[in-house]
């Protein structure tokens, strides 16, 4: 198992196990779908999988959160589809589904997180596409930071390097780019939820964590829009019933 398979999904967040409410909307039927039993299997961190839970937790839907362990993982890998988490299993079926973008997309379908009109769907990914532009951004400085070929002096010296740079250009750049998509709405495409807010929330609290050497725990206070989205998400009760879940 290698570090830095993690190094990217090893974000703050907090660790629970989440029941929501038992309540899908009425598009589920045309869907031809029974309301599934969902159980999401990830590690016991927000990484990959927290847009999932948190798209869940905000529709309402009732999922099993299982939380693997490191000790678990070596032994769990080999029986992974691609080697990898997050994997999700529908109606306790042994087959499982991978690729937390396809996770996020079906839990936005079921929950009427993903708008059915196209062109406000398309709004909806071109959010996500930028998110994942800014996490593109500061891959090199996660990455880095589990290399083992670095001596510590100069990893420490590289990280700071691309780190300050991020906090001067990129990230501030990106920010922006959200807080101008905000403009007056509550949400990133306009005045309800979608899935892409669900993926945002998790970049905020990442960024905004203070775990990140050189990234400032306040890099979001300049951005009062971005701030109030955060605050809104934060406090909607199932996500706020989850995050303030005692570990
Ligand atoms: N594209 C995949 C990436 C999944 C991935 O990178 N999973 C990492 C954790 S974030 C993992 O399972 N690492 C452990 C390993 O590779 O051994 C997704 O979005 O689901």
């Amino acid at each position: 198992m290698s570090a830095v398979n993690f190094a990217l999904g090893a974000l703050a967040g907090a660790a629970a196990t989440a029941v929501a409410a038992d309540a899908y909307p009425s598009m589920m039927p045309t869907l031809g779908l029974n309301r599934p039993q969902i159980e999401l299997k990830y590690f016991d961190f927000a990484g990959a999988a927290e847009k999932v839970r948190f798209t869940l937790l905000m529709g309402g839907v009732s999922f099993k959160d299982t939380r693997v362990s490191f000790k678990e993982w070596a032994e769990l890998k080999p029986t992974t589809k691609y080697g990898q988490l997050p994997e999700m299993y529908l109606n306790g079926e042994t087959k499982p589904y991978a690729q937390s973008g396809a996770m996020l997309r079906f839990a936005g379908a079921i929950t009427g997180l993903v708008p059915k009109d196209p062109i406000k769907a398309l709004s909806v990914d071109e959010a996500i596409g930028l998110d994942e532009d800014l996490r593109r951004e500061m891959r090199p400085s996660i990455v880095i930071s589990y290399d083992q070929t670095i001596k510590p002096k100069e990893k420490a010296r590289k990280i700071k390097e691309l780190r300050e740079k991020l906090v001067a250009d990129q990230i501030p750049k990106f920010l922006s780019h959200f807080e101008q998509m905000l403009g007056n709405s509550d949400y990133l495409c306009g005045s309800s939820p979608t899935i892409a807010d669900a993926q945002f929330l998790v970049t905020c609290r990442w960024l905004g964590s203070g775990v990140l050497d050189h990234i400032p725990a306040d890099i979001m206070s300049k951005y009062p829009k971005i701030t109030a989205f955060r605050e809104r998400m934060e406090t909607t009760p199932e996500i706020a019933a989850y995050l303030n879940k005692p570990k």
